[in-house]
């Protein structure tokens, strides 16, 4: 069977990293946004995701400009904390001796906070290399590097090892992948009984396709985001059986509307999600999974 045009074109063999892959670390490495560096420095906890809960918009009605920026910056930081333990609470229980795998680890934040909360050794993934050196780093400043390490690989053939994680996750980081394989994956690397937790941005299909805003946000972070039965669909051919879906866009709600308004913080896209949001077109979910 011929699947190719005979146009004379040369075969190449596949490369270890696409040309997609590829584009995703150039803009990881070369990231350097305010948003997440001047939140991430407050307490050295450094996250690449959004935030949730009410927000205190008091902080807007500061006087003094200066101390104005730095209340607003402290907020949105506080928000995007409570969204990281939010889903580390359901990661557990877990022990000192258990192993979490934190696949799109950024810049290493997620898997501090499972560290701090449960003592446990984390193995954190990342396409950026740039990423994975800002993260050891951090973690060698706070003395734990012998438990929670960061590694420049692809979370889809991590190279970890089989069956010794007791809880994985992925932090707004799977709308950068084929959810097949990221689904194999966390099922290869969990143990049976195993904790799978994702806190994503998915399309709604009530809705139909993805809309415009959707595609919006696609183009500005160059990711492909799923719409949310892809999500089922792929955790029920591998072995992953939802225990809880949580719809938190009204709790992300508030953060948007802040972040809005923080003039030396905004990257032009807060006004797309607010609007993906308001309009049904999107959705901000937490689905937590056992790996069976
Ligand atoms: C936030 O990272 C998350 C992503 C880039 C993935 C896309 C997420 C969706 C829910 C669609 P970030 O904290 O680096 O982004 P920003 O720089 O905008 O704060
Ligand atoms: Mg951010």
């Amino acid at each position: 069977m011929t699947i190719a045009p005979e146009a004379g074109t040369a075969e190449v063999s596949l490369p270890t990293q696409s040309t997609y892959q590829t584009r995703v670390a150039d803009y990881w490495n070369a990231e350097e946004n305010p948003v997440n560096l001047e939140l991430g420095k407050l307490d050295d906890l450094y996250h690449h995701h959004y935030g949730i809960g009410a927000a205190d918009r008091s902080v807007l009605d500061e006087p003094d400009a200066e101390l104005r920026r730095e209340r607003i910056t402290t907020e949105l930081h506080r928000l995007e904390h409570a969204q990281a333990e939010f889903l580390a609470e359901r990661l557990g229980p877990l022990s000192p001796a258990d192993r979490v795998f934190d696949a799109g680890c950024g810049r290493g934040g997620g898997s501090v906070v499972a560290n701090l909360r449960y003592g446990c050794h984390a193995d954190g993934v990342t396409i950026s290399e740039k990423q994975a050196e800002f993260a050891n780093a951090q973690a060698r400043k706070r003395g734990i590097d012998d438990r929670v390490r960061y590694h420049h690989r692809n979370m889809l053939d991590t190279g970890l090892e089989s069956g010794a994680y007791a809880a994985s996750w992925n932090n707004e980081s799977t709308m950068y992948v084929e959810l097949d394989l990221l689904f194999a994956e966390h099922a290869r690397l969990l143990r049976r009984g195993g904790r799978y937790v994702t806190i994503t941005g998915c399309y709604n299909d009530t809705y139909g396709q993805a809309s415009r805003e959707v595609s919006l946000i696609n183009a500005h972070y160059i990711c492909d985001i799923h719409p949310r039965s892809e999500y089922f669909r792929a955790m029920a051919r591998n072995r992953l059986v939802p225990v809880h879906v949580e719809d938190l866009t009204e709790a992300t709600i508030p953060y948007w509307e802040l972040r809005r308004e923080a003039d030396h913080l905004v990257t032009g896209i807060e006004d797309t999600f607010l609007n993906a949001y308001r309009n049904g077109s999107f959705q901000y979910l937490l689905i937590a999974a056992d790996r069976v």
